[in-house]
């Protein structure tokens, strides 16, 4: 099994959230992002940063304490690592940092341009939605852990809630109505394109969100001018939050109530480009019918 040699580590792994769960998680509701450091963090350690895929498997085996600590990290705060079937190849962690041959892409290994606002993997159902008994959902939370900082390259932040109080209240309800295609982000291998859903989604008196600036679309001509108008609302710099993150400083965020950026840049494929660690995080552990291989791994999602 793919994962489980780093979460045997994270079994036997203590004290990697710094802060209590409840406080975590209280933070995490209301303000939608949590910065925290991971303690088991060690520059010394540091390998180079990786330039090909295969490397990042190399880097794993050698850091695998690390990548142990940083899900333990994860169980201390209640939620639940998954991975999605046709990306990553399977890996719970995701080396984000310019990959060569993806530098050209708009995607978390690409880096030449700049990666719009964006919900991750937002082609699949989203909170409120009825959950689909075969396929994953789309992630809750996201956590970026830093390794290597770059001057001048950010992550940002924008939120949901701020966001929508400048938009119209029938931009709003067309935003809800089930008039959006949606595609794959290009970080999967295989390509879909589905039709028929809302950007936004209503529960218990709070939005989610699936916008993705590069992979939604409006599928009528109303559609298009409201998502136009969101699109255009989301490139407002003063809605954006630049997370201020140090080599072993993680940010955990809801990924369906904010939407994250990434300026572009130059790589060098030298070992020391940016780099960091995500993890893609569910509040509650996902159902045996949604797991890809229930026998061999809890936290493999299905997408197909
Ligand atoms: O590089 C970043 O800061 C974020 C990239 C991104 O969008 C992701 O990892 O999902
Ligand atoms: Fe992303």
């Amino acid at each position: 099994m793919k994962n489980g040699f780093i979460l045997s580590i994270a079994d036997r792994t203590k004290d990697a959230l710094s802060i209590s769960t409840e406080k975590f998680r209280k933070q995490l509701d209301e303000e939608c992002f949590v910065i925290w450091k991971l303690p088991q963090f060690n520059a010394e350690e540091l390998t180079q940063t990786p330039v090909t895929p295969s490397y990042a498997n190399y880097v794993e085996s050698k850091n695998a304490e690390l990548h142990g600590a940083y899900l333990s990290a994860h169980f201390q705060a209640g939620l639940w690592p998954v991975v999605y079937q046709g990306e990553n190849d399977g890996h719970l962690i995701r080396h984000v940092c310019p990959i060569m041959q993806s530098e050209e892409k708009i995607s978390s290994q690409g880096a030449k341009h700049d990666f719009y606002p964006h919900v991750d993997n937002p082609d699949l159902h989203i909170t409120g939605e009825i959950a689909s008994h075969r396929l994953g959902g789309c992630p809750d939370t996201l956590t970026l852990l830093c390794l290597r900082k770059e001057d001048g390259v950010n992550t940002s932040l924008l939120k949901l809630d701020e966001i929508l109080s400048k938009l119209s209240e029938k931009d709003i309800d067309n935003l809800s109505r089930p008039i959006f295609k949606v595609k794959r982000p290009a970080s999967f291998s295989e390509e879909s394109i589905v039709e028929g859903l809302p950007i936004i989604v209503k529960k218990d008196n709070v939005w989610y969100t699936r916008f993705d600036w590069h992979n939604t679309s409006g599928m009528t001509l109303e559609a298009e001018a409201s998502l136009e108008k969101m699109r255009f609302i989301t490139l407002e710099h003063d809605l954006w939050f630049n997370v201020p993150l140090e080599p072993g400083d993680a940010v955990t965020f809801l990924n369906q109530r904010t939407m994250h950026t990434r300026n572009a840049f130059e790589p060098r494929f030298d070992g020391t480009d940016r780099w960091l660690l995500r993890v893609f995080g569910m509040k509650t552990r996902p159902v045996e019918s949604q797991l890809l291989e229930p026998l061999n791994c809890l936290h493999h999602l299905r997408t197909l």
